[in-house]
């Protein structure tokens, strides 16, 4: 029994030792340490021993079966250790991979133009202020020097809610509400939507945009608003930009005037974009109208101002090429993703 147990300890140990991999050492483990392997099977052949010889086998086979068993996990951490050695040598990381490209949106030609007014005044020292959208009668028109008998307050021009509570028509009341609520020195501009009972068409929009300017402080005069608008259309349209003031009417200004460009595809020759005439409108402005300031709680012995507005699409239009403003509130993706 002894010789029979050595000669399996003798056989195992080399078998064990030169296994290849990790299915082999399992194989041996079951041949060897089985349920039905062999030193399993010398145990179970005791019953044909003499008693005294019993507890001898017995224990010389447990010695054995630890040596092997402690020969097996040795084998087994090496296996794995190579394994993972081998893991860690293929399948790396390459971080310099270049990644999944995400895919950007562009923004919107209106936000586009928006955001580079806001840069320009912002760069001038000025704020942005807004303020709501669904807006009282008396801020949009009354405080702006706009009496209930004025065309604009029409039904057929201005979307009302109630009678007094409207869409606003553009954004000066914003400008109202910061007057009352803020002391000069006031520099501000205000974007938003606006909303005007129009019909639809290539140059019109129930819905549009407009930026609109305020300054009011001590000694404000027309050749602060002349020199403010040139440096705007200059740093908007190009240094070489040259701009006119044309005489004209507005509630809220008192003079009040429009403002041209000369045209930025050409120059002033006269092209398509200018429509030959070489100028394009740019916007409205004029010295704030003394009741706009008493009606906001400034006075108008104190200060002075100066206001200018105009719209966004428009611009958009201009800058971008763009000959149908239904094109801006399409919102379809194919268009937008050219600019
Ligand atoms: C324009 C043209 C001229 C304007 C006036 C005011 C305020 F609040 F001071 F009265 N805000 N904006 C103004 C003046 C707007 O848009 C074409």
């Amino acid at each position: 029994m002894k010789e029979k147990i050595t000669e399996i300890k003798e056989r195992a140990i080399p078998e064990i030792t030169n296994c290849k991999d990790l299915k082999e050492l399992n194989d041996l483990r079951v041949k060897y340490l089985g349920k039905k392997g062999e030193l399993t099977l010398v145990l179970r052949g005791m019953g044909s021993l003499a008693p005294e010889e019993r507890p001898i086998i017995g224990s010389l086979v447990n010695e054995i079966r630890d040596e092997l068993e402690e020969l097996i996990q040795k084998k087994e951490k090496e296996f794995k250790k190579e394994e993972l050695q081998k893991r860690l040598e293929t399948e790396n990381i390459d971080v310099t991979e270049p990644s999944k490209k995400i895919e950007l949106g562009t923004r919107h030609p209106i936000t586009q133009i928006i955001e580079e007014v806001e840069e320009i005044f912002l760069g001038m020292g000025y704020q942005i202020a807004d303020g709501p959208e669904v807006e009282k009668a008396i801020y949009n028109f009354d405080k702006l020097n706009t009496p209930p008998d004025h065309p604009a307050r029409d039904i057929q021009d201005t979307f009302y809610i109630t009678d007094d509570i409207l869409l606003r028509s553009q954004t000066s009341p914003v400008q109202a509400r910061v007057m009352e609520n803020q002391k000069p020195p006031i520099k501000i501009i205000c974007p938003g939507a606006v909303y005007r009972a129009d019909s639809v068409d290539a140059t019109h929009s129930p819905v549009f945009h407009q930026v609109e300017g305020l300054v009011v402080d001590r000694n404000i005069s027309m050749t602060d608003l002349k020199g403010t608008l040139e440096m705007f259309a200059k740093k908007c349209l190009g240094e070489n930009t040259k701009i006119r003031f044309r005489p004209h009417h507005f509630p809220f200004t008192e003079p009040s005037a429009e403002a041209d460009v000369s045209c930025f595809v050409c120059g002033g020759k006269g092209c398509r974009v200018c429509k030959g005439e070489g100028w394009i409108e740019l916007l409205g402005c004029g010295m704030v109208h003394p009741n706009v300031l008493r009606n906001c709680g400034i006075d108008p012995e104190e200060y002075s101002g100066f206001a200018f507005g105009f719209g966004v699409e428009r611009i958009a239009m201009a800058k971008f090429g763009i000959e149908d403003m239904r094109l801006l509130f399409e919102n379809d993706v194919r268009f937008l993703k050219q600019f």
